[in-house]
């Protein structure tokens, strides 16, 4: 067995193997403790070894990124209301109460991830929170399809997007308000939720209760959190987190050399196929001469994983890892493999995962001045004695 990262518990913080990559160990309200990117706003992230652990990362280990620091610490059920508004026949104001008695309850296992989860990885370095790979979650939620929220409301033909904000606030003035917009064609698609629940309690705080929006695939920007508005537009949203934020280059790789100026860009939108081996560490030690189980897990945008492939040797040979539990489309995947190391070799274990449209992960990370996208094959250093 490989030598887990320290139990969060048991330290005071972690190290993640990049530049200024030390984070405490701080345990904030309905969370235990997590690593401290900042603190105002909360930026949490999920220490490795728990996906290792858990094929559904726990509520009160799922990491936490909020871009305003103005949320609102606390949100009275019985007066708050999600308003659905614009481009409809008849706006609605919908009590907790309402939502979950009137409209179909609907489950989905997904993955939640950062666009920037990883960025702490990109050479060059790039601006932006330095994740390592823990800014992201898996989760069965439960809610309402935005589809049927919004039939009850009534489309109107004029309808283009539509724009989701919660109710957070930004502490200086000039500084825009969080909100994202969907294309109404994506935000009426089934798996798409307005979320009251997650693994079967209701959203912690800081992930957004009392509701939120659970995009299946996409990444986490547009999964809004402390939900209590829906706009329906009849024109693109013009505002800075869809404008300006959140964009990738628009060339078909999303990717750009350092110092050179994107011109054209597009929002960013669904995830690429990744894997992780989660049950041993970088640099670690393995026992020789005896099988060694290597866990992981890998997820992709709503196709499903079809293989994943295991390399002891940097990528030189690969071996066809064994699936395990299918919880869906959108969830995490576990897998496993197994290899017999020899006493004294040093070993460069590697993961590639292919969904079921053939679309695998790229063996050379892709460069963008964000810091968004990463889905590259992660090698795992690890000596055998
Ligand atoms: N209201 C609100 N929702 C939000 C954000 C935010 O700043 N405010 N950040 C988004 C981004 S960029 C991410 S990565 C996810 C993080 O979700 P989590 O904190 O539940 O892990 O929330 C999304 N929803
Ligand atoms: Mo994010």
């Amino acid at each position: 067995m490989g030598k887990l990262p320290a139990l969060a518990e048991k330290t005071s913080s972690i190290t993640l193997p990049f530049e200024r990559g030390k984070r405490p160990l701080v345990a904030f309200p309905e969370k235990r403790p997590l690593m401290v990117m900042t603190t105002r706003p909360p930026q949490l992230e999920t220490p490795f070894h728990l996906f290792n652990e858990r094929i559904f990362t726990p509520n009160d280990a799922f990491f936490v990124r909020w871009h305003l620091a103005n949320i609102p610490n606390q949100v009275d059920v019985n007066t708050f209301r999600l308003v659905i508004r614009g481009n409809v026949k008849q706006p609605l104001s919908l009590s907790l109460e309402e939502l979950k008695r009137d409209f179909e309850q609907v489950e989905i296992a997904a993955v939640c991830q950062c666009g920037g989860n990883s960025r702490g990885f990109f050479e060059p370095r790039v601006p932006g929170g330095q994740w390592g790979n823990g800014a992201m979650g898996n989760a069965k939620w439960i809610g309402v399809r935005l589809r049927d929220i919004l039939n009850k409301a009534g489309l109107l033909d004029e309808g283009v997007q539509v724009r989701f904000d919660g109710l957070d606030r930004p502490v200086a003035e000039g500084t825009p308000d969080f909100q994202k917009s969907l294309n109404l064609a994506d935000a009426i698609q089934e798996n798409v939720l307005v979320a009251h629940t997650m693994n079967g309690d209701p959203l912690p705080w800081l992930n957004g209760f009392p509701l939120r929006l659970v995009v299946p695939g996409w990444y986490a920007t547009y999964w809004v959190k402390m939900l209590n508005d829906i706009e329906v537009l009849n024109e693109n949203d013009q505002h800075f987190w869809m404008e300006k934020a959140y964009r990738l280059p628009a060339d078909s790789c999303r990717c750009s050399q350092p110092g050179e100026k994107t011109t054209q860009s597009v929002p960013i939108g669904k995830m690429p196929v990744r894997s992780f081996i989660t049950n041993l560490e970088n640099k670690g030690t393995i026992s020789a001469e005896k099988p060694l189980t290597i866990k992981g897990i890998a997820f992709d945008q709503g196709y499903g994983i079809d293989r994943v492939l295991f390399s002891a040797d940097g990528g030189q040979q690969w071996q066809t890892a064994r699936l395990g539990q299918d919880y869906g489309d959108f969830s995490f995947r576990p897998w496993e493999a197994q290899f017999t190391p020899v006493r004294g070799r040093t070993y460069a274990f590697q993961s590639i995962a292919v969904n079921r449209i053939g679309e695998s992960q790229r063996f050379s990370a892709r460069w963008n001045t964000n810091g968004y996208l990463r889905n590259a094959v992660e090698t795992v250093n690890v000596h055998a004695s």
